[in-house]
């Protein structure tokens, strides 16, 4: 196992960025997955192109500080992604954000359409993307934790088993001879 019990809990080794505080009733879907896990995270705002020298000084701290991840949401013309990719060779995870007119159109697109050379794992948009930000942040750290692979095997099958439960409330008769 590579990661001590104790980095899980007291170092961040998940960096969750947002272009504005209002990008955040989405991006909490994120920190709240990787609490579900107890993986120690923090949480900032800092924007691509309105403060780009301090986006700039945390890409460059946050490996000092042992991140090992970031996870990146923004809007609209949305560059944070690419702009932290830019400035770290750490995996970056980018999440559209659907505040805008275009209802996140564009920032997917600008998120995922990332020129060869500089990659950033684009997830969905909005509320789905930043879970499952959250979560492909848990399959990144767990290929070294096996206790984290582990208890990513265990969410799987509660998730398939609350499928099974939902379906059996309102399973017709004929469907419930059938066992999956
Ligand atoms: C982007 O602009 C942010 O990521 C946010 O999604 C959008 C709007 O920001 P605010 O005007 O709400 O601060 O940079």
């Amino acid at each position: 196992i590579y990661f001590q019990e104790d980095e899980f809990l007291n170092k961040p080794l998940v960096g969750i960025v947002m272009g504005s505080d209002s990008d955040f009733s989405i991006m909490e879907g994120a920190s709240k997955v990787l609490e579900e896990f107890n993986i120690a995270h923090e949480v900032l705002v800092t924007s691509a192109h309105r403060t780009p020298e301090r986006t700039r000084k945390y890409v460059q701290g946050a490996k000092r500080k042992g991140i090992q991840i970031f996870i990146a949401g923004a809007g609209g013309a949305a560059h944070l992604a690419g702009v932290i990719a830019a400035e770290s060779t750490l995996p970056v995870i980018g999440v559209p954000i659907n505040s805008t007119p275009l209802n996140g159109l564009d920032s997917l697109l600008s998120t995922a359409q990332m020129p060869g050379g500089i990659p950033v794992a684009t997830v969905s948009i909005g509320k789905w993307g930043a879970k499952n930000a959250g979560l492909l942040a848990v399959q990144i750290l767990a290929l070294s934790n096996d206790k984290l692979a582990s208890q990513l095997v265990k969410y799987r099958k509660q998730q398939a088993k609350a499928v099974e439960q939902k379906s059996k409330k309102l399973e017709t008769p004929h469907a419930a001879n059938f066992k999956g």
